[in-house]
């Protein structure tokens, strides 16, 4: 096995999904804290009251909130990503179990509104402050380095509702001072960083309309992406500055797409896809420039950005040092037209007949992560890490409390190979952080049953549990794979 001295292994989480205590400590809500449970048959919904004080809900991805409606949180609804799985009260003994499988990095994020919960206040709040310093300290004390998504999906909800979220410039400098706050306070605690949580998925969504989203829809999207560049990129800046030490990537949501035949049609609207879902983020965030094709992208929907001569400087100035990216699975893409769709982690295709699929629809495909980061590392030559990847199954308790999930050790040893056999190739890939390391909310179905952890949490969709954490089977495999760098597996 080709992995360097020093790789990263660890595990990755996201606030939202899993440290629960919504509103404790001073904590504001995020849009995540209005959004219903769900299935895969059921989607999640966000619920508000209208006008006229009448409770409402509409779809959690592409939902238009009625004209004069405030968001809420309803009586009989049940919000799964209140709880989580209580990490903010169990962080503790997390850790010690992340320890003992010998995580050399753990990747979480900070949820914004823990540190100014309506998002646009001078000051921080000092609690929020104190329970992620309090977490990065116990991290140290097994050393394992914290990797940090600064934005994981949860702009304050404040932000969202009174200022309409990221399509308003003014989101950037809220951005700059939370960013701000991170890097000084919790210097020399940490030093990886990620800017914004898969940012492409933005554009990427509107391809599940099937062609069929408004150039108004486009128009925001892009506006909005617009944005989140010049925040990454001062924030990039800022970070640099406060600590010459940090590391601060970017994360992309990372898919790979084949074309379905060999119609130049589609081979050509393959390469298409490729630009449009996952170069355009890719390219500003690590080349500090828009790629030739935007122009193409932006009058195909009529789309007319602003674009300040400040915003070129800083997206300049502000490239990430490195390139980080979740891998869940390929989809295919054609013009022509097909009977099936199938499709997971914002995206749809047409069915790949050579591959299976995860009882949700993701297409397992670990060549598929190695075709991604040979290509990656090709563009960019900088280091990667693979910060999600993993497998949602039902899990299974054995009435002695056993939990064996060989299909995941499988699918983890196949993707690992993967990864092997990209660095063999050349790839410098610094770390791996499989998602979920421990069961936690299903950001796309509000799921619990949908698990990916290595450690299983008595916690279920109907909100019971009782929040004990146990050892799944595959837990003491990958142990054995960290303890041999990656060998023995
Ligand atoms: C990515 C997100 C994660 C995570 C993961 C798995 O899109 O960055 O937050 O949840 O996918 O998706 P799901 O939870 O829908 O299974």
């Amino acid at each position: 096995m080709a992995f360097k001295e020093g790789f990263l292994w660890g595990g990755a989480t996201a606030a939202n999904q899993c440290e629960g205590a919504w509103n404790v400590d001073g904590r504001g809500p995020a849009l995540t804290d209005v959004t219903t449970g769900g299935s895969v048959n059921s989607p999640r919904y966000v619920t508000f009251v209208d006008k006229d004080g009448k409770p409402g809900k509409i779809p959690a991805h592409g939902g238009v909130l009625p004209e004069g409606a405030k968001y809420a949180v309803l009586e009989d609804e049940l919000y799964p990503n209140h709880d989580g799985i209580d990490f903010y009260h169990h962080y503790k003994e997390d850790i010690a179990l992340f320890a003992e499988m010998g995580f050399k990095t753990f990747r979480m994020s900070i949820s914004w509104s823990r540190l100014y919960p309506n998002g646009d206040e001078l000051e921080p709040n000092p609690k929020g402050i104190e329970f992620y310093r309090n977490v990065f300290t116990e991290l140290k004390k097994y050393n394992i380095e914290p990797l940090v998504t600064i934005w994981h999906f949860d702009t304050p909800l404040y932000l969202e509702e009174h200022y309409g979220g990221w399509k308003n410039r003014e989101l950037i400098s809220f951005y700059e001072r939370f960013v701000k706050t991170c890097f000084t306070e919790f210097k020399g605690l940490v030093k990886y960083w990620l800017t914004f949580n898969e940012i492409n998925n933005t554009v990427m969504f509107l391809d599940l309309f099937g062609g069929k989203a408004s150039d108004e829809a486009y128009q925001n999207a892009y506006q909005h992406l617009h944005h989140q560049f010049v925040a990454s990129a001062r924030a990039v800046k800022i970070g640099h500055e406060i600590d010459s030490e940090n590391q601060i990537g970017c994360m992309i949501c990372g898919i790979t797409f084949y074309p379905l035949t060999s119609d130049p049609k589609d081979i050509l609207a393959n390469r298409h896809t490729w630009e449009q879902n996952i170069f355009y983020c890719g390219d500003v965030q690590c080349k500090g420039e828009y790629g030739s094709y935007a122009k193409r992208l932006w009058k195909e929907h009529n789309v007319n950005l602003e674009i300040t001569e400040q915003d070129v400087k800083d997206l300049k100035e502000g490239t990430v040092d490195i390139y980080t990216f979740s891998y869940y699975m390929s989809t295919i893409v054609t013009t022509h037209k097909v009977d099936e769709k199938v499709g997971g982690n914002f995206s749809a295709g047409a069915k790949n007949p050579y591959l299976t699929y995860s009882d949700w629809g993701w297409a397992l495909d670990p060549d598929g992560l190695t075709y991604y980061l040979e290509m990656i590392y090709d563009r960019y030559h900088k280091p990667l890490m693979v910060v999600e990847n993993g497998l949602g199954a039902f899990d299974k308790v054995e009435e002695d409390g056993s939990i064996h999930d060989p299909y995941r050790i499988e699918y983890f040893r196949e993707h690992i190979k993967a990864m092997d056999t990209a660095i063999e190739n050349g790839v410098d890939l610094i770390g791996f952080t499989p998602w979920g390391c421990i069961d936690l909310v299903s950001a796309g179905t509000g799921e619990m049953r949908k698990r990916y952890g290595f450690i299983y949490v008595d916690k279920h969709d109907d909100g019971t549990g009782t929040m004990k954490r146990s050892k799944k089977d595959s837990f003491e495999w990958y142990k054995k794979v960290i303890a041999s760098n990656g060998k023995d597996i």
